[in-house]
């Protein structure tokens, strides 16, 4: 049996509501089918286009085999290009960020347009024609501040993504924001265990002191029951009628969804007090005092929190079969100072704090999965809505791929 066919009766016999056997989270040739199928094919959250201020400002990352620049050309245009010199294939940038007026091959100095054209490469003879070396473009979509790429030759349809995120991040300004902070952390954990802590709030009270002063446990601010939560209802109501969008939408196949949510009592941000902690707001228009957070997910590689003051954005990248790397980003308007409009202290301190108890608490379910007695157990339908819904997601998608079925987004 091939390692497909295997994946494929196991999806076949699988419980619906329970979690997933063991070799989805820890064997080598599931996560190479992973890659493959997900990793490989989707579109991936890499950035933020204020990360690329000027023409050569460059971001560099690693998804899988495939390592990535992502670059801002002379025109301005943002684009994406495998990180591999077409001479002997050299990676070209290795900083995770930096400027640079052209790509510069370290290797033999091949050098590179920021459009990926051929400029220069000394002594290949007369027939050497530098227009057919020119670094290997990516698929790359710049919405409201966000930079997704896809390393599919065919990518799935981008629009649907647009459509339904572009006027949710609008008011958060994004594209006037800079990172204030940034952090990366590897989870040893399998990525789809990263996505399944992130779909609940069944473990906050447990784990997330800091957390919990005010983002709310009921189910229906991080699952997908919203609908059932009167609080929730209100202040979606309050939040439209202030010109915000708000609603919960989740798109047909399940992989991406916005909704607003509010936070615990008085709550504004993530502090220690609930108070803003930028007092320079990054959103715009905003008339409304508590707009909570705009919740943002689009699997596999990002989860989002948009505040009145800040936004904090989260990357995930598969690094093996039980590593997985999480870039968290703090952004604020561009103009704000740190000491005079925010201290960074205060802003970072809860979701560092979080962060790390999430990677603790992944970690020690990788363990517990490992153990030859680890079986799927039963997700809570009350407080595990979203888990189920990613697993059904992950499950559906990968089924579908698997046997080379057509996706609606295609
Ligand atoms: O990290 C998240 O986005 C979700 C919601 C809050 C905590 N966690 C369950
Ligand atoms: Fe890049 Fe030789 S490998 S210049
Ligand atoms: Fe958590």
């Amino acid at each position: 049996m091939t390692i497909r066919d295997a994946m494929l009766a196991k999806f076949q016999q699988r419980k619906p509501g329970f979690s997933l056997d063991r070799e989805f989270y820890c064997d080598p040739d599931f996560y190479q089918l992973d890659l493959e199928n997900i990793w490989y094919r989707d579109w991936l959250f890499v950035g933020h286009d204020c990360e690329l201020p000027k023409p050569g400002s460059y971001l560099t990352l690693q998804v899988g085999d495939y390592p990535i620049v992502v670059v801002r050309d002379g025109q301005k245009t943002i684009r994406a290009f495998h990180n591999s010199c077409r001479h002997r294939g050299s990676r070209i940038c290795s900083a995770a960020k930096g400027t640079a007026a052209k790509l510069v091959c370290p290797y033999h100095q091949w050098t590179y347009e920021l459009d990926g054209r051929l400029l220069f490469a000394r002594d290949m003879g007369p027939d050497f024609k530098p227009a057919e070396f020119g670094l290997k473009p990516l698929h790359c979509e710049t919405v409201a501040g966000y930079v997704f790429v896809s390393l599919a030759e065919q990518p799935m349809n981008f629009q649907p993504v647009r459509a339904m995120i572009e006027p949710y991040l609008a008011p958060h300004r994004l594209t006037e924001a800079k990172v204030a902070f940034e952090m990366t952390i590897v989870e040893k954990g399998n990525w789809k265990l990263t996505w399944e802590n992130n779909r609940e709030c069944y473990h906050c009270a447990g784990s997330h002191p800091e957390l919990c002063r005010t983002y709310p446990e009921a189910p229906g601010a991080t699952g997908v029951d919203a609908h059932e939560d009167p609080e929730i209802q209100e202040h979606w109501q309050r939040c439209e009628a202030a010109g915000l969008p708000s609603k919960f939408q989740i798109d047909p196949l399940g992989q991406f969804r916005t909704a607003r949510m509010p936070l615990l009592r008085d709550a504004v941000s993530y502090t220690m007090s609930g108070k803003a902690a930028v007092s320079r707001p990054l959103s715009e228009g905003v008339t409304i005092p508590k707009i909570g957070t705009m919740l943002l997910f689009h699997y596999p590689s990002t989860w989002n929190h948009m505040l009145g003051d800040h936004a904090v954005s989260f990357r995930v990248l598969p690094k093996g079969p039980t590593e997985t790397e999480v870039t968290t980003k703090w952004l604020v308007h561009k103009d704000a100072k740190e000491g005079v409009d925010y201290s960074l202290d205060e802003m970072t301190k809860v979701w560092i704090a979080t962060n790390d108890q999430d990677r603790q608490i992944i970690e020690e379910n990788q363990i517990g999965i490992l153990s030859p007695a680890y079986r799927p157990g039963p997700y809570s339908a009350v407080h595990e809505g979203g888990v189920i819904q990613f697993v059904d997601w992950y499950c559906d998608f990968m089924d579908k791929r698997l046997r080379g079925e057509r996706l609606p987004h295609l």
